[in-house]
């Protein structure tokens, strides 16, 4: 068994619905237990346009492989309406591997730890929420030291989900 924490977001078609109904298919994933769910947190996109995000972090604990998890993560982007039309793009619904055990991933379909966790208050905020405050990466960083370099800024956090 492994620890695994998937980054949700959402900026279409009532983003928190998006997530609840994400967070059911994950709990239904073969070989695998859902354990944990962070609050809901809504910000500004990334991108100047687009409608704002709403993003979460699910804890995971399963037997998959990294790529047939990557693959049922996306079967459920898909799922949920998921158009692949530009890099970066509005989506339903967005499922990222962020940390999955303490396995550095680099291949060309999946980096783990995710690319940038670092400059995502989005991501570190509700990972911190799940992880053990001691909590040290793959590649050695602490997210201890990852959060204190990234402020909680433009972000809110909701009180339900
Ligand atoms: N995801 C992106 C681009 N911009 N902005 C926010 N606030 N949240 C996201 O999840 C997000 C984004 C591409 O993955
Ligand atoms: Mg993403
Ligand atoms: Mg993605």
């Amino acid at each position: 068994m492994e620890r695994i924490y998937i980054g949700m977001g959402s900026n279409l078609a009532d983003p928190a619905e998006q997530l609840r109904s994400a967070v059911n298919a994950l709990a239904q994933l073969p070989q695998t237990e859902l354990v944990g769910v962070s609050a809901f947190y809504q910000s500004d996109s990334l991108l100047p346009g687009q409608p704002r995000y709403t993003n979460a972090v699910a804890a995971l604990h399963s037997t998959l492989a990294p790529l047939d998890l990557l693959d049922a993560l996306q079967a459920i982007e898909n799922e949920q309406g998921r158009e692949r039309l530009e890099r970066w793009g509005p989506r339903t619904l967005d499922l990222d591997i962020v940390l999955f055990g303490d396995r550095l991933i680099d291949e060309p379909r999946l980096k783990v730890p995710h690319y940038h966790l670092q400059e995502r208050a989005f991501v570190l905020y509700p990972l911190a929420e799940l992880a053990p405050a001691d909590l040290r990466l793959a590649d050695g960083r602490m997210l201890s030291d990852l959060l204190a370099a990234c402020p909680f800024v433009g972000l809110e956090r909701l009180s339900q989900n």
